[in-house]
């Protein structure tokens, strides 16, 4: 069904697709290429909310040419009205006569709805090459549109013993500069970032995004363009005060807890600061809760916690990455465990763990683990 040209040219759109990958949020990454008599005569890539998609950089550069063109598509065109008009519209006024689609678009407003516009005009469209490979782009906004639920990434750091710090709870630093660049450009690609109230207290961390740490990606993102994720502190005993390097820092942060804040500690808050009080499991914030919120507005969600948290995420079947840093240091065994977990009796009941993705980063191992839950 698929020529090699086919397959050339949609893998062509899914690396364009990844340019979006720090900027499109809460819109999906998108690319697309338009292919004339064997010739690419337009190309283009959604590259943020609000503006044009992938289709229409790409139909703009192919003008005419794009009578009798196929266009290559890594999600399905849209249909609807949203922020800019239907590209699977733009597609019949440029006379285009096939479209391959890789992925289907989950979200309500198209769903289908983008290839029956197509057909209907009488156009060819072919669903479904390269499917796989596209997805990986967008699991995020996929599971949103699917569950309603962020995608959740739990970011993990470890000596080869897989302990987290000293027995005293010294931990800086395990894993290298590079390590930590990386870390900055994982959380330049989440929505949110997850912690909770011990680590707020222990490190007081700023958690955001530093453009000069960014290492390669620095040059291809301009301050300017990066997307401060959302900071949630899990903080179910409303302990926090005001006086932490998180709130230095003017951009979003939602404080979680069971039970409201005092109106005086609230009052001392920048107004960048926001509060959400959500049910309790066991004294503990309810995790499902704070998915279902977050999965309002955010496509993906990086936890970047104790081995209390982190483990809650793991053992609840919530986590649906690990990104795991590993420093090839020893730090014995009274060192601090990796995640606190449920005690397992068989090997059927442990976490199903698969590698994706396996790389040296400056001293370091960075492992990428999927989690079947
Ligand atoms: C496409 N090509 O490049 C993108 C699409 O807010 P709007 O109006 O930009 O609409 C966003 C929705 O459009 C998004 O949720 C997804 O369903 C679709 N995104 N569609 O054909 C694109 N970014
Ligand atoms: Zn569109």
């Amino acid at each position: 069904m698929w020529s090699i040209e086919d397959s050339q040219m949609m893998s062509l759109a899914i690396e364009l697709a990844q340019k979006g990958m720090y900027t499109t949020r809460p819109n999906p990454s998108v690319g697309s290429v338009i292919v004339k008599d064997g010739e690419i005569v337009g190309e283009g890539y959604h590259i943020r909310a609000g503006g044009p998609h992938a289709e229409v950089y790409a139909l703009n550069m192919a003008g005419s040419d794009a009578k009798g063109a196929t266009a290559y598509v890594t999600l399905e065109p849209c249909s609807h009205y949203g922020r800019t008009p239907p590209c699977a519209k733009a597609l019949i006024e440029h006379g285009v006569s096939r479209v391959v689609i890789a992925v289907t678009d989950p979200n309500p407003e198209v769903s289908g709805r983008g290839i029956a516009m197509l057909r209907d005009a009488g156009i060819r469209v072919d669903v479904g090459l390269m499917t796989e490979e596209a997805k990986q782009v967008n699991l995020g906004f996929l599971k949103r549109m699917e569950k309603g639920l962020p995608w959740v990434t739990v970011k993990l750091a470890a000596s080869l013993d897989g302990k987290t710090a000293l027995s005293n709870g010294v931990s800086k630093w395990i894993t290298g500069p590079e390590a930590r660049r990386d870390v900055q450009r994982l959380r330049a690609r989440h929505c949110a970032l997850v912690t909770g109230v011990e680590t707020i207290l222990a490190d007081d961390p700023s958690l955001n995004v530093r453009h000069s740490e960014l290492g390669s990606l620095a040059s291809q993102l301009a301050p300017a363009e990066i997307h401060q994720p959302l900071r949630v502190v899990l903080d179910s005993q409303a302990r926090l005060g005001h006086e932490l390097n998180l709130f230095k820092i003017d951009s979003p942060i939602l404080l979680v807890s069971t039970q409201a804040y005092p109106e005086s500690v609230q009052a001392a808050w920048p107004p960048h600061v926001q509060s959400q009080v959500l049910a309790a499991v066991d004294s503990r914030i309810d995790l499902n809760a704070l998915l279902s919120l977050l999965g309002e507005s955010c496509n993906s969600v990086l936890v970047e916690a104790g081995a209390t948290l982190a483990g809650a995420f793991v053992n609840q079947g919530l986590a649906d990455e690990i990104v795991l840093y590993q420093a090839m240091k020893i730090l014995g065994s009274q060192g601090r465990n990796l995640l606190t977990l449920d005690d397992f009796q068989a090997m059927s009941e442990v976490p199903k763990i698969n590698l994706i993705d396996e790389r040296k980063v400056g001293p370091d191992t960075r492992l990428t683990l999927r989690v079947s839950n």
